[in-house]
């Protein structure tokens, strides 16, 4: 019954879509081949397994709900039902923490490949790829600098802990005949006023030519800015002006995470001006309330306005898009599936954009009858296809997907200490 209502509702979008020039099928076809990168940190609330110890380093989770993956088989089980739950095509995004260390402690400057093999034979049972991040934070040598400390014993640990991670993000690359991506952010910055801004820049600098100097074709490095971290508020060293100019220079992918700028900041605004001097954009979506808080990303403008920017400027083939949140507070399989269902409606909402029409009007001066349809859009029955999406790749439809996630935490979440 509810499937018959969901095929009927599609063929009327369908046919409403059609009157403004916009094939829904074909929408639905992209939707289903663009990847998204699943973070593996919002499993285990960024702990990781190499010494299961709170996250520190500038980031921080809050809450305590009961449930979360304590060991690598967890975070897989936990993945595993995730991916079951939604339609399209996934990546897996790991940390260096994630490695399997098999109970013994592998300092960040010793990891190696085989670290990661297990990942890596898991992730290709399951259909999945990885991307990879190095891992700075939550360390007894993280501090305020890593790479941009003007010690030079310590800028050498991180220099070959993040060169080592670009080998293993290039083994994973190669294994999935499919570069990997390899995130670079660092917490690098100070609480209080500093009089030495260039100098840790400089530094850095000279870290990043020095890491990204050896060529490993089947891994492709990005770099994350931010505003600032907790307990490093007055200054940090890796900002959107340093990683812009950097990334510009370089040719080097930008990573641009939703909370990491001033909260009245338009960020979708971004991805016009980084794309015309950027090679790529890695995207983590994220939700800040009043602060980089990554909450679970929901369909807001900010998310809608960062896809349409994407499609409007053509660029989906340039662009890796990865979700970064991590809520403690609530189920967390729930917070996977909350946040991938809204970041697909953002990105199946900005594909369903009147496109051409829009742009004749503009072309012509019509600003009127441009507006008009920019409005009218948004109440299209965008939700019909959405539903049929879903529907037509077999997992649950609309709400359907909340006792799923309470059966799991029946049998599984709720019975982990
Ligand atoms: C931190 C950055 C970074 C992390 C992950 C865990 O502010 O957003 O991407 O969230 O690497
Ligand atoms: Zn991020």
């Amino acid at each position: 019954m509810k499937e018959e209502l969901i095929k009927k509702a599609y063929e009327i979008a369908k046919e409403r879509y059609a009157t403004i020039g916009v094939d829904t099928d074909k929408a639905i076809e992209i939707l289903e081949k663009t990847p998204i990168s699943l973070h593996c940190w919002q499993a285990d609330d960024v702990v990781g397994f190499e010494r299961n110890e709170a996250l520190s380093g500038g980031i921080q989770t809050t809450g305590n709900y009961p449930g979360r993956a304590r060991n690598i088989d967890e975070v897989r089980q936990d993945i595993k039902e995730v991916k079951s739950l939604l339609a399209g095509t996934f990546r897996l995004n790991l940390h260096e923490t994630y490695g399997e260390f098999d109970g013994k402690f592998v300092d960040r400057d010793e990891v190696e490949v085989k670290h990661f093999q297990g990942w890596m034979d898991w992730a290709k049972d399951n259909g999945l790829k990885l991307d990879f991040n190095s891992t700075s934070f939550s360390h007894p040598k993280s501090g305020y600098l890593t790479l941009s400390n003007p010690d030079k014993s310590i800028r050498d640990f991180w220099i070959e802990h993040t060169k080592r991670c670009r080998h293993i993000a290039d083994a994973m690359g190669k294994a999935q005949k499919d570069p990997c991506i390899m995130n670079i952010w660092i917490h690098d910055g100070l609480k209080d006023l500093t009089v030495e801004r260039k100098r840790y820049r400089d530094i850095l600098k000279e870290s990043l030519d020095d890491i990204l100097s050896e060529k490993l074709p089947h891994m492709k490095p990005c770099l994350e800015a931010k505003l600032f971290g907790i307990g490093m508020e007055s200054y940090t060293v890796g900002s959107h002006d340093f990683y812009a100019g950097y990334c510009a220079k370089n040719n080097v992918m930008y990573t641009l995470d939703t909370g990491h700028y001033e909260q009245t900041e338009n960020v979708s605004d971004m991805v016009a001006s980084l794309l015309v001097f950027v090679p790529e954009l890695m995207l983590h979506v994220s939700r800040p309330v009043r602060w980089d808080s990554d909450h679970v990303t929901i369909m807001n403008d900010q998310t809608l306005d960062l896809f349409k920017e994407l499609v409007r400027a053509n660029a989906l083939n340039r662009a890796h898009i990865g979700l970064d949140y991590f809520d403690a507070s609530i189920n967390r399989i729930g917070a996977y599936i909350i946040g991938t269902r809204a970041t697909q409606k953002c990105l199946l909402s900005a594909l369903l954009e009147p496109l051409k029409t829009l742009r004749k009007y503009e072309d012509k001066g019509q600003w009127f009858e441009r507006l008009a349809l920019l409005e009218e859009a948004k109440t299209l029955p965008f939700g019909a296809v959405y539903d049929y999406f879903n529907l037509k790749n077999d997992v649950p439809v609309g709400e359907e997907f909340i006792p799923s996630i309470e059966e799991y935490e029946k049998n599984v979440t709720s019975k982990r200490g």
